[in-house]
């Protein structure tokens, strides 16, 4: 059998054109090291996908043909392991984890596949004899943007670690016929265009027609007596969808494991159908089919507020309801009808409150259609599933009106109903002399309509509860969940997320993948810690240099990128100021925004000393609905639009703003940065994993003590970064102490300028009043996320950046040290804490990795 260590992959070639977003700096592969026949076959079966697949000639083939060839050729060579992955996990009869999550924000993945096979250079080495360009191919791939940002990319990089540590298990979720939406800038608005990523097929997936569950609503429940005093429940559903399987392979890093996702995609039923059909009614029956095949047609662009939408309710229960009902199928296949060896053969993570449906949806199963006793079912129940929280922010969290449930899931509301009044009895039984707290953890929420709270229902039906981040999980026991730590002292627990050093590092940063390649064991893409060993190197001018070579290399990647798509040409001296993430208040691009103006006033009044050329890069998306987000993005624009055209300073500050930011666009800014700005106020950001990318990447992080920021710098040391700002308690205790953001505002002259230019209509003199909104929230409304409490810190902070940049040499040994640090935040060994304490799996496929103390 071949070895890891002979996989081709690992002789990364050295790039001759280090700068192309074409991919060029794959193109110079040492054919000398190279199997020839193995180029060959690589070649015959190109052809033969274009020739049988497509019925395309070499000749006609479009770059689109020849990426539908390359990835079904790719597909080809990971079909094996992957099967081979989960035969051995059915005959080891291993116990296995599904994580069920509404978002899988997986990106493009011919270059990810072709990597973690081991092809890429074969790959490079067929296309360029064949005259083809990769670079050019790889553009063709439509990103699978089935998720808004955190919460559905951690998902994806979940999955990855999954795969590549051989851990059985895969991803649940919804095959959206739109993903996430395309944002176009018109007149530096925002507009939202819908994303067909489907239009020419998808081919890595696998369809299953044959895998398909039925899916119910409505309707009405009748209880049945059998006469000795038994009784039993029966849902007389009034509407049926099909869920068919959509299998998205996901090979492991060196060749070994593989994992999957299986995205459900809605089918009218048949019954459904003739039913309408018989009563004469063709069309009505067809439109029917085709108002519940929209089920699965688009994913809700809202990453953090709540919208109680009817759709998304369904789409919530319909992935629950067909991925629960093929864990019960495999499991009974596998283990027989023995239900109380559930726990011991699968765990279900709920990623987020989006699928808590499932608990009441497998009570259900339990005891309706398999007959067992409450109590029982009860038990297996809480022994399967744990949640995972993603959010403090109150507006996120999941209330639906006890009305929907009546009307779309009557058995589902008995069950919450009764699990509620078994808990209250408990709660009460616990703790005699609190009378409000029944009301405040109960399940349903009475206050102004009554509504089912799916994070207590999470909470009560899981086993393991866990935060995001240390801060965030301490927030969780301190407030959201603070009764519920009381009474379920051991049941919250911290998780802190990670990222995949696969895709963050190894494929999007090449140059220094290769550097790091040549000093470091070439093992470090699965074993991240090994990264230390660049530690020494940080003394090491010679290392610096090519260091910063590579870093050069990533930004002039982005600035031709940004001069050709954008028309904006940058300085790949300057240093680059990078905010890629949604555009929300909390996270603070508005406070990045006042520093711009701040810096362009002081540029404009001639103070330069100090300071260093710089260019701001934003980039991210507004939910559609979120006004206050959208002026942002306009706001960015306006002032981009003033700043770039002003000879004075156009030298000193430029503002890009990158437009629909998505997991390729990522893959571009990341490695180009040089700062990474973390700024959310205190306590809201619940982890952030772009504070992690970016750091990998050898940004230098200026950011608040929030989320996973103090988890990095604890690793790199605060004296690799520059933190700021109010701590979360001083957040809590500046909102609850009479904060006065017009005082603060008083005291500062500049602040006062910049906000006066805003509200003022400086950067929008056609319209003046078009940003007011942003400034009276700010000076009236109570500055909720404290941007003015916090400006002052932040400003002199950023001249702290500055100075320390015109330091080279000890900005470059700052970077060294923080990528030869991160190895904490490998998504591997999250993932493998999860499965060690929270999932109680093992890995069943032979990985390549030492795990030390986690094997
Ligand atoms: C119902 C509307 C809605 C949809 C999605 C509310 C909230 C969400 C997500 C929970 C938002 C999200 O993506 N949260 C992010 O999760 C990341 C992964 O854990 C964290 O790193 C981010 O800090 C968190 O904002």
């Amino acid at each position: 059998m071949q070895t890891y260590r002979d996989q081709p992959h690992r002789d990364h070639p050295v790039a001759a054109e280090e700068g192309g977003i074409s991919g060029a700096d794959w193109m110079t592969v040492d054919w000398s090291q190279l199997n020839r026949g193995d180029i060959d076959v690589f070649k015959r079966r190109l052809y033969a996908h274009l020739k049988h697949r497509l019925a395309r000639s070499a000749e006609e083939a479009s770059l689109h043909d020849w990426y539908t060839a390359l990835a079904h050729t790719t597909r080809d060579l990971l079909v094996e392991t992957w099967t081979d992955s989960q035969r051995a996990a059915a005959s080891a009869d291993a116990k296995r984890v599904c994580y069920l999550s509404l978002e899988f924000l997986i990106g493009r993945s011919l270059e990810s596949n072709l990597l973690a096979v081991g092809m890429m250079d074969i790959c490079h080495a067929a296309l360029a004899e064949m005259g083809l360009d990769f670079g050019a191919i790889r553009e063709q791939e439509p990103e699978a943007a089935l998720g808004n940002g955190g919460l559905g990319r951690l998902a994806a990089c979940f999955v990855d670690s999954l795969a590549t540590l051989g851990i059985p298990g895969e991803g649940y979720g919804i095959h959206y016929h739109h993903g996430m939406f395309r944002q176009r800038i018109e007149d530096g608005r925002q507009v939202e265009v819908p994303e067909n990523w489907l239009t020419y097929g998808n081919p890595w997936e696998f369809k299953r027609p044959d895998v398909c569950y039925p899916v119910r609503y409505g309707g009405r429940v009748e209880m049945v007596d059998d006469g000795e005093g038994h009784q039993s429940f029966v849902w007389i559903h009034a509407e049926e969808v099909l869920a068919i399987a959509n299998d998205l392979p996901v090979p492991g890093y060196g060749g070994f494991g593989a994992s999957s996702i299986r995205l459900w995609s809605a089918r009218a039923s048949q019954e459904f159908d003739l039913q309408d059909f018989n009563r004469g009614d063709y069309i009505g029956s067809v439109m029917a089919a085709m108002e519940s095949e929209s089920l699965s047609k688009v994913l809700y662009p809202d990453d953090s507020t709540e919208q109680g939408k009817v759709l998304r309710f369904r789409q919530e229960y319909f992935f629950v309801a067909a991925s629960v009902a093929d864990i019960l199928h495999q499991f009974r296949a596998q283990s027989g009808a023995d239900w109380s060896l559930l726990p011991e053969k699968v765990a279900i993570q709920l990623n987020d409150t989006h699928p808590t449906i499932a608990i009441p949806e497998l009570m259900r199963l339990l005891i309706d259609e398999q007959g067992l006793g409450w109590d029982e079912a009860w038990e297996i129940s809480r022994g399967v599933f744990a949640y995972t929280n993603h959010t403090l922010l109150p507006e996120a969290l999941e209330c639906w009106p006890v009305a929907l449930f009546e009307r779309l899931l009557p058995r589902h509301l008995q069950i919450i109903y009764e699990i509620n009044r078994r808990f209250l009895d408990q709660v009460r039984a616990q703790v005699p002399d609190d009378a409000d707290l029944v009301r405040r953890v109960s399940l349903i929420d009475e206050n102004g309509g009554r509504r089912v709270r799916m994070a207590h229902l999470a909470v009560v039906g899981s086993h393991c509860v866990n935060g995001v981040a240390r801060i965030h999980t301490d927030l969780m026991k301190s407030g959201l969940f603070a009764d519920f730590h009381r009474l379920y002292p051991d049941k919250i627990v911290n998780r802190t997320n990670g990222i995949t050093p696969r895709r963050w590092l190894n494929q999007a940063n090449r140059p220094l993948a290769r550097l790091i390649s040549r000093h470091v064991d070439e093992d470090w893409p699965v074993n991240l810690d090994l990264l230390r060993a660049l530690l020494p190197l940080a003394e090491d001018a010679g290392f610096a240099e090519e260091f910063r070579r590579a870093k050069t290399a990533n930004k002039e990647r982005f600035t031709s990128f940004s001069g050709r798509t954008l028309g904006v040409w940058i300085d790949p001296g300057s240093l680059f100021d990078v905010q890629v993430k949604r555009i929300h208040e909390y996270k603070r691009q508005l406070l990045n925004v006042l520093h711009v103006i701040t810096r362009y006033n002081r540029l404009r009044h001639g103070l330069t000393a100090g300071m260093v050329p710089r260019t701001v890069i934003f980039a991210g998306k507004a939910a559609p609905g979120y006004a206050a987000a959208k002026m942002i993005i306009r706001l960015i624009h306006a002032v981009a639009g003033v700043v770039n055209g002003d000879p004075r300073t156009r030298d000193w500050l430029r503002v890009v703003f990158v437009p629909n930011y998505n997991v390729s666009s990522a893959e571009v800014i990341i490695p180009a940065a040089d700062l990474s700005e973390q700024i959310s106020t205190a306590g809201t950001e619940a982890s952030g994993t772009g504070n992690m990318k970016l750091a990998l990447n050898g940004a230098l992080t200026i950011g608040t003590r929030d989320g996973a920021n103090i988890e990095i710098a604890e690793e790199v040391g605060e004296e690799n970064l520059f933190f700021f700002g109010l701590t979360a308690e001083e957040v809590a205790a500046c909102r609850s102490g009479g904060y006065d953001p017009m005082a603060v505002m008083h005291a500062n002259p500049e602040l006062a300028e910049v906000l006066n230019m805003i509200r003022g209509g400086y950067f929008s003199p056609g319209e003046p009043e078009a940003f007011r909104p942003l400034v009276d929230a700010l000076l009236y409304g109570g500055d909720h996320y404290l941007l003015l409490a916090d400006y002052a810190a932040y400003v002199a902070t950023q001249g702290l950046v500055d100075a320390a940049w015109q330091d080279a040499a000890g900005w470059t040994r700052s970077a060294i040290t923080t990528v030869a640090r991160m190895g904490k935040f490998s998504a591997d060994l999250t993932v493998l804490d999860y499965a060690r304490d929270i999932w109680g799996v093992k890995a069943t496929a032979p990985v390549m990795q030492d795990l030390g103390p986690y094997r």
